[in-house]
């Protein structure tokens, strides 16, 4: 490392920006795998290991931390096999079976993150440098990119091999690749959930509500807390929705008296949408994870994705470092794109089915019907049943 007094310049060979489950899990892979990765995340360790996010890591997700020898380190929380479909009071247990290999599990994405941060710095001794400002990507034709950054020391420059942006949907990472390169694909739904995280545990089955007053899920997170799910108005904010408003609104789309208030820790609301952008590389800088696509959380696929990038990532370098085959990486946007549009296909089916179901103020009662239909399905062909259990796996 050269030092002149406030700035420093290193190198290493993989320089990853963003500390989220994808920066986090790529850097553990590749430590474990003996390769050097500094990762630069501009909030503190514990605003990210508190940022409470998605509540299940896929079956497909969970064997591939098998297949690197960390599941048992990095995943918590019971095995998820049930969902509860609730069209207004009757209820369908809908079973998400595999023919093969390991079950789905409720671990939430906050303790995936502890997890990971424990086993890279703590067992690993990585390198992840919180608190980081103005991080600029230099990435040009035939020469070694670098970031430059900030911190409370001054400014640095890393010198690497590859740039990985797994920096979300606001991040620099994407916003360096000129316009002439990227193109965005995007689908706007036209309505928001209201995500409240609530002191209230799932006791029977996480619940898919479809009501004639819109659409409600809760979903576990850890065995004392829930997220609400409510689909809201676009045009909705925070200050329309008091506890008192949510919890009578849970109460009428469950159609269930029974359910008492209860202490909600946070409530932000999420417009429903989906973004892909394409390619997912650009010289030596790749995307994975939110910077590259989105997916509404009704179908629990955006941590997931994310995961799966980071699968293929992961080994594509490991080929081009270590055995100097760089043809799974130069591949890497079209080995990935395809099972992102498989995912968003599956988003988007998910997403209108329990909307246009539930109130048909939106799309008419002719598509309210035919979504009717198409849960009918659902619980009654085998052949639908086995395609949702094969998504709801990530296997498909
Ligand atoms: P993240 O988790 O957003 O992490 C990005 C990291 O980059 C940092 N960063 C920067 N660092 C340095 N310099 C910069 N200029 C930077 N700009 C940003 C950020 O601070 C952050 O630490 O992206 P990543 O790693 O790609 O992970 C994606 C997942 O977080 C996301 O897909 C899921 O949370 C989506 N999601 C869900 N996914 C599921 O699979 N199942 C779910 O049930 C589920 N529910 C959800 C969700 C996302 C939600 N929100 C808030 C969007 C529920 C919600 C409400």
């Amino acid at each position: 490392m050269k030092t002149d007094q406030n700035n420093t310049i290193e190198e290493t060979t993989i320089a990853i920006i963003g500390a989220g489950v994808s920066g986090l899990t790529l850097a553990t892979f590749l430590r474990k795998s003996g390769v050097a990765c500094v990762v630069v995340e501009r909030r503190d360790r514990a605003y990210t290991e508190t940022r409470q996010r998605a509540g299940v890591v896929d079956a497909r997700a969970v064997k591939m931390f098998e297949h690197w020898g960390l599941a048992e380190k990095l995943l918590s929380g019971p095995v998820a096999q049930t969902i509860d479909y609730r069209l207004n009071d009757s209820s369908h247990i809908f079973e998400i079976v595999g023919e093969d290999g390991s079950p789905a599990r409720f671990c939430t994405q906050q303790m995936l993150i502890v997890n990971l941060l424990k086993e890279l710095i703590d067992v690993m001794a990585g390198d992840v440098r919180f608190d980081v400002t103005d991080v600029i990507i230099q990435n040009e034709e035939n020469q070694r990119p670098q970031i430059t950054y900030s911190n409370a020391s001054g400014s640095h420059e890393l010198i690497c091999d590859y740039i990985i942006g797994c920096d979300g949907d606001r991040g620099v990472s994407r916003s360096s690749i000129p316009d002439s390169i990227l193109t965005k694909y995007s689908h706007e739904f036209g309505y928001a959930w209201l995500a409240a995280l609530v002191e209230a545990p799932v006791t029977g089955h996480p619940i898919m509500g479809i009501s004639d007053h819109g659409c409600v899920a809760q979903l576990p997170r850890g065995p004392h807390r829930s997220r609400y799910y409510l689909q809201c108005e676009l045009s909705d904010g925070s200050e329309d929705w008091s506890d008192e408003r949510l919890w009578n609104e849970i109460r009428l789309r469950l159609n269930d008296e029974t359910i008492k208030n209860a202490m909600v820790h946070d409530k932000f609301f999420v417009p429903l949408r989906c973004v892909v952008y394409s390619p997912m590389q650009y010289r030596n800088l790749f995307l994975a994870g939110d910077a590259a696509h989105l997916v509404p959380p009704a179908s629990a696929k955006g941590m997931n994705l994310a995961l799966y990038d980071i699968d293929i990532l992961a080994q594509a370098l490991l080929s081009a470092l270590q055995n100097q085959d760089t043809a799974a990486l130069e591949n890497y946007s079209d080995t990935i794109l395809p099972h992102i549009w498989n995912y968003q296909d599956f988003s988007v089916w998910m997403t209108d089915m329990m909307h246009d179901a539930g109130d048909p103020t939106q799309h008419g009662t002719f598509r309210q019907m035919t979504a009717r239909a198409r849960l009918d399905n659902l619980f009654h062909s085998p052949t639908a049943a086995r395609l949702h259990s094969e998504y709801q796996r990530g296997t498909n």
